[in-house]
């Protein structure tokens, strides 16, 4: 950090303060401004400043980009912005410095024998377009396929989906977005009828009561916590439950922490939804005009008594009694779900059950009261809706004819030309077709599979084979780009333009402020021109994708979107940049946008509206269209429940323990760009696993101590933190790949050696928070293993620990 840098911070260091000083404010009143900035050059020498948006997180924060010489040289939040308010978190604020890292892709590679080599454009794009016709000649459509990002711009999603499904005619597109927040997305269409985040933040403002389940917020969506902290430590605090088996940053704020077994949300959030209704805390007039289902709820949830799900769960009876009467008390209620209930086991099962609890309390659609189905990264929202995530553009519903000829003619392809004769394929399932050689080419787009799926030596093993060509488009080299035949390198945020839309529907606009460097080009570009070369027309035979920029897509996707639940036909480009962001819907009739969902408590569940005709959500069967029809909730919202099942995989006696798997506030997934962050890098350099000081001593480690946690499919091994997760349960962060390490071929540091291969039923995404493990001593720490300075948060900062490996000591039962 250049003496500059210092300077001209207004604000305090983000990796020590991570959520800044606090701003408190009381129910109702407006959560104050705080102007956050970096800069690495002294303010007056900032040239430009072009208006973009934070995208580190979901949630999305306003920000501008300083521009001197043709560079980045930091970052302002964005006062005036409806989500932040100025504020910006530790990755807001450090993470652009990976843009100008040196070792940025800025040239294609294609594979020659065992190693890629730099190529020109036109080498390497012939090079994929003749592969793609080769395969389409040998095999037909279904052998191409498409594993996008929750990274990209929603013109570039929409780019994509018209390319698969409208050119190629392939049902393989998915996103990583299906490993993210396809559990959002499922659990608001089975509840609701179609997707879209009911809230708004400025339900923070006006809740007495929050409940988060699975949901770090403290450490994952720093913004949105300091939005929440300022009102926990305002007047009138609101009250908050946490649901994590982890003592998290965000659970040592709760009234109640509800420290529950990983696996094992549905079984509490029945018992929670027995005692609202057993002691008539619901809303029955609500319930009675607005939604189907409460008596089937009501049978079942009461078979879940408090004392039946304590000790389910682990947790004790009266602790569940005081967290109902928390919620069955307070008179607005916000609650939050993310990965400890979308990666965990019954993802689907259990996030309904929280929509379940809003709506049992008639909490929808009014101020202060909303479930977040949280989002993850930037961009996830716009997988959704533009269809690059397994479903359909504009959450249009593959079963309904009516929908998909409304796809057809706005692309002007015939409808037999979009697959829809089944849902479109999961990614889990592309992974499984690539494995039994049905799928020839493979595409994937701004993710690192390579370390963020699970099972990763089943995963380097398909990536890996010759009878598959794999073209990795990406702004660095990954574990992924590796094994690729073809290497695209890509522009990055701040070197494109594109829309990108919150956890709170809130769209911006986000400006390209430099050149990409070498030759790197934007996905849109990259994808275009292999339109161009493929060669793909619409029936008139003019270019499927008629587009010169992405403000041509942009116009293309809003005007799909009139009429639909996230309608934003009104939000064009000057829009966006006239207001700096709106939350959609965004129509002639609401052309601001619209702060919340559902205010009338009409629901998009009608059959002829609806995203899907949803699914058991024990089973995941697909509900046929005849018989939603034959009980048409037109407008009623469903109550959907489900029994609670134990984890698939069992713990016993030689895999003891739960291995549940996250995040650090300092990273960002695979670390491609955080680590490239010199403040971010040096916070959390290396791997760690966090133990219960009980299972610790019993298996005879002490803190910093060298560990190996095995499950029945790989293993690592890192020093050991001890404290955060309850008796049982090993954490483990999943940031750590390879491409830093010293020998990148030993594979025993990713999170994802030990994962399992299986999602959820009804979202397909997969499961990775409950793992069984067991847990050996490798070193002391004062042989072996290495000083581990331990935070406040619990994070460890030490050098290079996994490459040390001794001798295994004797295992623990
Ligand atoms: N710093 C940082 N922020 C990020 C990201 C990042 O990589 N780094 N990634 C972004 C993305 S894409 C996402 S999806 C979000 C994820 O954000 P979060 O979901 O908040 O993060 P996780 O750490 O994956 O998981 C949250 C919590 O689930 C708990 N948990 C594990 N198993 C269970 C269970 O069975 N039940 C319950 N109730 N809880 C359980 C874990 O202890 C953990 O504290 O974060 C976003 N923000
Ligand atoms: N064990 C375990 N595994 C998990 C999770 C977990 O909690 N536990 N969480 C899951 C979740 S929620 C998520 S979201 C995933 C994240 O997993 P990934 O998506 O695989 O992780 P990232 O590191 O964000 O990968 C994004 C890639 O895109 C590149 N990139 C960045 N910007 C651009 C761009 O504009 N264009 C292109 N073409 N490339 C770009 C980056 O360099 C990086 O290589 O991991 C999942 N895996
Ligand atoms: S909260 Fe998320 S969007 Fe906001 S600054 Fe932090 S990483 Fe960026
Ligand atoms: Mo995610």
């Amino acid at each position: 950090m250049t003496t500059a840098g210092r300077k001209d911070r207004a604000v305090a260091d983000r990796i020590a303060e991570v959520w800044g000083e606090r701003t408190p404010f009381g129910r109702e009143g407006r959560w104050p401004r705080r102007a956050d900035r970096y800069l690495t050059v002294p303010g007056d020498q900032v040239e430009r400043w072009v208006p973009s948006a934070c995208a580190l997180c979901s949630n999305g924060c306003g920000l501008d980009i300083a521009v001197t010489g043709g560079r980045i040289v930091g970052v302002r939040g964005r006062e005036e912005d409806r989500v932040n308010h100025g504020r910006l978190g530790p990755k807001g604020l450090y993470g652009w410095q990976a843009n100008h890292s040196t070792d940025r892709l800025t040239q294609p590679l294609a594979r020659v024998g065992r190693t890629l080599q730099p190529v020109d454009w036109e080498t390497a794009m012939s090079a994929v377009v003749n592969r793609s016709k080769e395969v389409l000649a040998s095999h037909g459509p279904l052998a191409m396929a498409f594993y996008t990002s929750g990274q990209l711009f929603a013109e570039e999603y929409y780019a994509q989906a018209l390319i698969a499904r409208g050119g190629i005619g392939t049902p393989h597109l998915d996103g990583n977005t299906r490993l993210c927040t396809a559990t959002a997305e499922w659990a608001l269409i089975e509840s609701f009828g179609s997707d879209g985040a009911p809230g708004s933040y400025t339900d923070i403002d006006l809740c007495d009561t929050l409940l988060l389940v699975g949901h770090n917020v403290a450490e994952t969506q720093t913004v949105l916590w300091s939005r929440m902290l300022d009102r926990l430590h305002g007047p009138d605090r609101p009250r908050l439950i946490v649901i994590d088996p982890r003592l998290t940053p965000t659970a040592r704020e709760a009234d109640v922490h509800l420290a529950i077994r990983p696996g094992t949300n549905v079984a509490v959030l029945n018992a929670l939804l027995h005692e609202l209704i057993s002691n008539d805390w619901v809303d029955r007039a609500f319930l009675g005009e607005h939604t189907v289902g409460f008596s089937d709820l009501a049978r079942l949830a009461a078979q879940y008594p408090v004392e039946k799900a304590a000790d389910i769960c682990g947790v004790s009876a009266d602790a569940l009694r005081q967290a109902a009467q928390i919620i069955g008390s307070g008179q607005a209620l916000v609650s939050t779900v993310l990965q400890g209930v979308y990666q965990s086991h019954q993802a689907s099962a259990a996030a309904v059950q929280v929509n379940n609890i809003n709506l049992v309390r008639g909490m929808i659609g009014r101020p202060g009261c909303s479930v977040f189905q949280m989002n993850g990264q930037p961009t996830a929202e716009n997988t959704r809706e533009t269809g690059a995530d397994g479903t359909l553009p504009a959450y249009l519903n593959w079963q309904n004819d009516a929908h998909v000829q409304r796809l057809a003619d706005a692309w002007n392809v015939d409808v037999l030309q979009i697959p829809h004769w089944s849902p479109p394929t999961h990614a889990m399932e592309i992974f499984r077709h690539c494995e039994n050689g049905s799928i020839r080419f493979l595409w994937v787009t701004g993710t690192n599979p390579a370390v963020s799926l699970p099972e990763l030596r089943r995963i380097r093993s398909i990536y890996g084979s010759d009878r598959l060509f794999l073209v990795v488009s990406d702004a660095f080299p990954t574990e992924t780009t590796a094994l690729a035949d073809v290497v695209l390198p890509a522009a990055m945020w701040g070197e494109k333009t594109g829309c990108f839309t919150n956890a709170d529907r809130t769209v911006h606009l986000s400006g390209k402020a430099v050149d990409p460097p070498g030759a790197a080009r934007s996905d849109f570009d990259i994808l275009l021109d292999y339109a161009r070369r493929m060669g793909f027309t619409d029936r008139d035979g003019r270019p499927l994708l008629p587009w010169n920029r992405p403000e041509d897509a942009w116009n293309a996707f809003i005007a799909l979107t009139k009429d639909r639940p996230c309608d934003q036909s009104a939000l064009t480009y000057e829009k966006l940049r006239d207001s700096g962001g709106l939350q959609w819907p965004c129509t002639d009739r609401a052309p601001d946008g619209t702060d919340r969902l559902y205010t009338d408590h009409h629901f998009p569940t009608g059959a002829d509206q609806c995203e899907d005709y949803g699914h058991d959500l024990v089973s995941g069967a697909q509900n046929e269209e005849d018989e939603y029809r034959a009980h048409d909730p037109d407008g009623r919202a469903f109550l959907k429940p489900a029994h609670y099942l134990p984890p698939h995989e069992p713990v016993d006696h030689n895999y003891p323990l739960r291995l549940t798997t996250g995040r650090t506030v300092y990273h960002w997934h695979t670390r491609t760009k955080t680590a490239r962050s010199p403040q971010l890098q040096e916070a959390a350099p290396d791997m760690w696993v966090e133990l219960h000081p009980e299972d610790a001593s019993r298996a005879g480690i002490n803190e910093g101590d060298l560990v190996r946690v095995t499950s029945r499919r790989g293993d690592l091994v890192a020093p050991a933190v001890l404290g955060g997760p309850r008796p049982g349960v090993v954490f483990a962060p999943f940031h750590y790949g390879y491409f830093d390490q010293a020998d990148p071929d030993r594979h025993n540091r990713a999170a994802n050696e030990l994962t399992r291969t299986e999602w959820d039923p009804v979202s397909k995404q997969p499961v990775y928070k409950v793992t069984a493990v067991r847990l050996t001593k490798v070193a002391d720490a004062a042989t072996g293993g290495r000083p581990v300075v331990i935070t406040e948060r619990g994070l460890s900062a030490l050098p290079d620990a996994t490459t040390t490996d001794a001798a295994p000591l004797k295992e623990q039962p």
